[in-house]
């Protein structure tokens, strides 16, 4: 099969699949898509994502969107990277577990928080209350180093890349628990990686 292809622009939800993308060792063809000329909305893209947003992936004529859904997509395609546990490996459920918290609850509290939106019903919103979110976050990292334990996964990409833009943008404090596990991910050559080509990206589209 042809090698898949990620439709990326700096600094989007992008990121976390350009990071993946490297753990994976680069096995993605990357096409850039100028955001500023409003490439995503083209007729083209939208046959690939009609939501007409990024990241995207098309692979064997298939196309995956949703950054979560990619950085799980990738891992189960390459499976000897081992970055996803193997379908009757116990710590599937974990790793689908905190995979989708990510963008099901943390994403949706920073998103209010930054809107200044405070919630009254608690009962009937995803995410409970920043309170209960911060709480999962703590549970979910609290032994560590990674959220299956020794071992780093495609949940930690896309978690890891969640919490790291909550961090930066303040919706979440730079203290301990968090600081050390975003630090943490921070160091690895496939993150740092990912930061740099970026970095590239950014000119070649004229962005910086
Ligand atoms: N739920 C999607 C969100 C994707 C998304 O909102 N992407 C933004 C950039 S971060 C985008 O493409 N915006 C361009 C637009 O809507 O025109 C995911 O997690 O992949």
């Amino acid at each position: 099969m042809a090698r898949p292809v990620l439709y990326h622009t700096p600094k989007t939800r992008g990121g976390a699949t350009l990071w993946m993308n490297e753990e994976l060792g680069g096995v993605c063809d990357v096409k850039l898509v100028d955001m500023q000329k409003g490439e995503q909305k083209s007729p083209d893209f939208l046959k690939i994502n009609p939501m007409g947003k990024i990241p995207a992936l098309m692979h064997g004529g298939v196309a995956v969107t949703e950054a979560a859904a990619i950085c799980a997509y990738l891992a189960d395609a390459f499976p000897q990277s081992g970055l996803a546990p193997a379908s009757n490996d116990p710590k599937r459920g974990a790793y689908f577990r905190w995979m989708f918290f990510a963008p099901a609850c943390i994403e949706p509290m920073m998103l209010d928080k930054f809107a200044n939106i405070a919630r009254e019903n608690t009962a009937s919103v995803g995410y409970g209350s920043e309170a209960d979110v911060l709480g999962a976050v703590k549970t979910a990292i609290a032994e560590g180093p990674f959220l299956l334990g020794e071992k780093f996964t495609a949940a930690d990409v896309v978690f890891g890349s969640t919490l790291n833009f909550a961090v930066m943008f303040g919706a979440i404090e730079n203290t301990e628990p968090f600081a050390s596990y975003t630090d943490r991910l921070k160091l690895r050559p496939a993150f740092r990686r990912s930061v740099e080509k970026n970095m590239e990206y950014l000119q070649q589209l004229g962005m910086q």
